[in-house]
């Protein structure tokens, strides 16, 4: 995006607005090595894992996504710049997740059947990994079998569902009438999410909750949890 002038930019020379703007550029231009050394110096600035995530990360995710709608950008940069972002996040991983919390649930997610979007979804997978869950990623394009397989042998407190087409959301429907009908609704709390997704279609669909960001997911997630452990005691105590 941004055209420097033939000269060389040094990361760590610039402060950190102008760092941030940088790897906005950087991450737009699918930079992956200047992304992750971004990343790095803001960490070494006293950033937190969870600002650098936003700020600089997801912010300039959000610049790519829109010229991706306008037509500026097409799908081989926008994947140049996913892995620029994986890379970012990969650094940021294990510091986000590194809380030593006990485990407070567990969940299985995935993207749904035709949809390969998962940047998301690993937002996701990592702050509530943060927030002490223990998540069980099962990957993109799950048809409903995977979903099922996935509960069965892991037994998790959340099922969650992405997607970021509107072409795929509604699979999400597919998932949850399946569970219905096995009589396993219930025994799960389902969160969806992703762009195209509102309240009103998580409402229509049967989910529990639409959450619109990971920092929603895992707030979300302890809350129904928190009323779902307390509901069980009460029934258990009369
Ligand atoms: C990156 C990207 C790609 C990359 C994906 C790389 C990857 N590994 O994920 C590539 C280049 C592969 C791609 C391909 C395509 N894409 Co695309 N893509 C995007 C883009 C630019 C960004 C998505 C993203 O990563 N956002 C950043 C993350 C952090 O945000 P997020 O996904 O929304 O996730 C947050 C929340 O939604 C929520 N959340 C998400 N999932 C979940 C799950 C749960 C359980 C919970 C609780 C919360 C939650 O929390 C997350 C973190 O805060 C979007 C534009 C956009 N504005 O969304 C288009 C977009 C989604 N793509 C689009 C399209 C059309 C396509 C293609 C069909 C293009 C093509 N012609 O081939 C293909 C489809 C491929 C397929 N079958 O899936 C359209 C969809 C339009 C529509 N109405 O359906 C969009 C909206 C762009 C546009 N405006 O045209 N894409």
């Amino acid at each position: 995006m941004a055209e420097d002038d033939g000269e060389d930019i040094v990361l760590s020379e610039l402060d950190d607005d102008d760092l941030v703007q940088q790897m906005h550029d950087d991450l737009y231009d699918g930079l992956k090595d200047e992304i992750e050394e971004g990343v790095n110096i803001l960490l070494g600035r006293g950033w937190t894992p969870y600002e650098v995530l936003t700020k600089a990360l997801v912010e300039g995710m959000r610049i790519v996504g829109i010229d991706f709608r306008d037509g500026i950008l097409f799908v081989p940069e926008v994947l140049m710049a996913a892995n620029a972002m994986k890379a970012g996040m990969f650094i940021l991983r294990p510091l986000l997740i590194e809380t030593g919390a006990p485990r407070v649930g567990k969940m299985v997610i995935g993207t749904v059947k035709g949809d390969i979007h998962d940047i998301g979804k690993n937002l996701v997978s990592m702050m509530m990994e943060g927030a002490g869950f223990e998540v069980i990623d099962i990957g993109i394009n799950n048809p409903v079998e995977n979903y099922l397989a996935a509960i069965e042998e892991h037994q998790p407190d959340i099922l969650g569902m992405s997607a970021l087409l509107t072409t795929t959301m509604p699979y999400m429907k597919v998932v949850i009438d399946t569970l219905k009908e096995k009589g396993l609704r219930d025994d799960y709390i389902v969160l969806v999410g992703g762009a195209p997704l509102n309240e009103a279609f998580a409402e229509n669909v049967g989910a529990d909750a639409y959450c619109r960001d990971a920092a929603v997911a895992v707030e979300t997630a302890k809350q129904l949890i928190a009323e779902r452990r307390r509901s069980n005691s009460e029934a258990a105590g009369q």
